[in-house]
């Protein structure tokens, strides 16, 4: 036996003891039911909300025999690799002394890539039954979905064909043509007719497939272009949670923009009072900062005072809090973040009132279509119909994915994104597939922070009357709800807005 067949299954076997290691841990560290039923192609991977926790069962008398059973077979394993490989050893001493090969190297190598082979693509094999269907996702619930799960399976098919090909010859040519006495290869660098042939059929292949991906992705991109033809809802997105605006009975959704987000318009919607009392607050900070700074050495002169009060009481915790703020003022960085913070809202006043001073640009913000928009936490979309989301992000780029829809887009701040499609079944039609708790879901699939595990929202597929009596129990943003007995819609002026505009004159007459 030369040293690269003993290589081989020295390898071989702390392959094997590596296996039996990992497979020892992987029992007995419970990861919640991780198992291949919970992964299957019958069970959607996502949508269904938490798996059930059970506790590991304790073990049988059967269970404790099959480990046994386990151990021993593991043994067995072993030992024979450790056989094979001493036969090995003593053909080659015997060929060595006799001067006739025992076993043949070439042999073994040749049967062994025959076997790789059959075992290989009998894997691959169980592999397609098992988990092959659209990769775990279940049926699309979207028209588009149905495309582009089609281009998917053509594509594998594709593939599978070239790759049990290509497989096969690359094994069973190593089977055929392996070592032989008295036989030389045949030297043979170059065919043209060869090159031409496995370069042009894929290029052709693979041109086809991407022209069908070019033409399936058009007809989603400009499937309603100007958003005439759908249901327009906006899709918000923020460090960690999710926002559905609906444009309300006018149809249009109102004018929003970063610079009037505020606490309480959390998607600054462009709507007048909001920013003025958003500008009031602006301008109460800024005072409130600039007054902070004035009395920068009061408050050291004051900390100090309280420092050693601190001392004399032996409050150790308070020293320590007091000595940290010391050093903040001290060092600059409290100053630092003042003017900074000053600077900031300055800004964001000088902008919000460049609109406000242009009549037209002031016309183009404040359109009044925002006062009937409807804010959700869910999002509730109508059966066979044209729907286009309208993405939008207030920190950092998100994306929205709805994999039973077959739908992901980028949500980029100060980039408009948007996606067009059809729900083509609804929550309870995908709940009669999967289950009962089943639930279409709207996820992040971008990795934007500490809780973005967390950031989905529930996304519900039923008739229009069931999503129109559903939006008559959600909220306008700056409107009250008409009353179902059809009196006239009354217009309230947000009661917070004044209040805090009459806060904020209370203070400054303090001042
Ligand atoms: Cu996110």
């Amino acid at each position: 036996m030369n040293t690269t067949t003993k290589n081989i299954f020295k390898l071989a076997l702390v392959a094997g003891i590596i296996f039996f290691a990992a497979s020892l841990i992987s029992k007995s560290v419970d990861i919640h039911q991780l198992s291949i039923e919970n992964y299957s192609a019958s069970k959607p991977m996502f949508g269904i909300d938490e798996y059930q926790y059970e506790a590991p069962k304790e073990l049988s008398a059967n269970d404790a025999v099959a480990t046994k059973v386990k151990w021993s077979l593991l043994l067995f394993v072993i030992i024979l690799i450790m056989v094979i490989a001493n036969a090995f050893d003593i053909s080659a001493l015997t060929a060595r002394l006799t001067g006739k090969q025992v076993i043949n190297g070439n042999n073994v190598n040749k049967w062994l890539m025959l076997i790789f082979m059959i075992v290989g693509l009998m894997a691959v094999a169980w592999e397609f039954s098992a988990h092959g269907k659209h990769v775990l996702l279940g049926n699309a619930s979207s028209e588009h979905g149905v495309t582009l799960d089609s281009m998917f399976t053509i594509t594998l098919i594709l593939t599978t064909i070239v790759f049990v090909i290509t497989q096969v010859l690359l094994f069973y040519f190593s089977f055929r043509y392996s070592k032989k006495d008295g036989q030389k290869a045949l030297y043979y660098a170059h065919n043209n007719r060869l090159e031409i042939f496995w370069t042009l059929i894929p290029a052709i292949v693979l041109t086809l497939l991407v022209l069908r991906g070019h033409q399936t992705w058009r007809s989603i991109v400009y499937a309603d272009v100007d958003g005439t033809k759908s249901t327009n809802i906006e899709i918000f997105a923020f460090q960690f949670g999710w926002n559905a605006r609906y444009a309300g009975d006018d149809g249009i959704l109102g004018v929003a923009d970063y610079k009037f987000i505020s606490g309480k318009n959390k998607l600054g919607l462009a709507n007048a009072s909001e920013v003025d009392s958003l500008l009031v607050e602006l301008k109460t900070a800024i005072i409130s900062d600039q007054a902070a700074i004035k009395a920068m050495p009061q408050t050291l002169a004051q900390l100090q005072i309280d420092w050693q009060a601190a001392k004399d009481m032996q409050n150790n915790e308070a020293m320590t809090s007091i000595t940290k703020e010391i050093e903040e003022i001290n060092c600059g960085d409290r100053m630092d973040d003042l003017e900074a913070s000053v600077n900031r809202k300055t800004k964001q006043i000088e902008r919000i009132e460049a609109i406000k001073k242009d009549p037209k640009v002031f016309a183009s913000y404040f359109t009044k279509a925002e006062e009937d928009d409807i804010i959700t936490q869910e999002l509730h979309l109508v059966k066979d119909k044209l729907v286009t989301f309208k993405y939008r992000s207030r920190d950092i780029i998100h994306s929205a994915w709805m994999p039973h829809f077959r739908v992901q887009m980028n949500v980029v701040p100060g980039m408009p994104t948007r996606f067009t499609f059809i729900p083509t079944k609804t929550t309870k039609e995908a709940k009669a597939e999967n289950g009962e708790a089943f639930e279409y879901y709207l996820y992040c699939n971008k990795i934007c922070g500490t809780s973005h595990y967390n950031m989905k929202m529930k996304v519900v597929i039923e008739t229009q009357e069931e999503v129109d009596a559903w939006l008559k129990t959600q909220q306008m943003a700056f409107k009250a709800m008409p009353t179902p007995a059809a009196t006239p819609a009354v217009e309230i002026v947000p009661d917070s807005a004044t209040s805090t505009k009459d806060k904020t004159a209370k203070k400054l007459a303090l001042k």
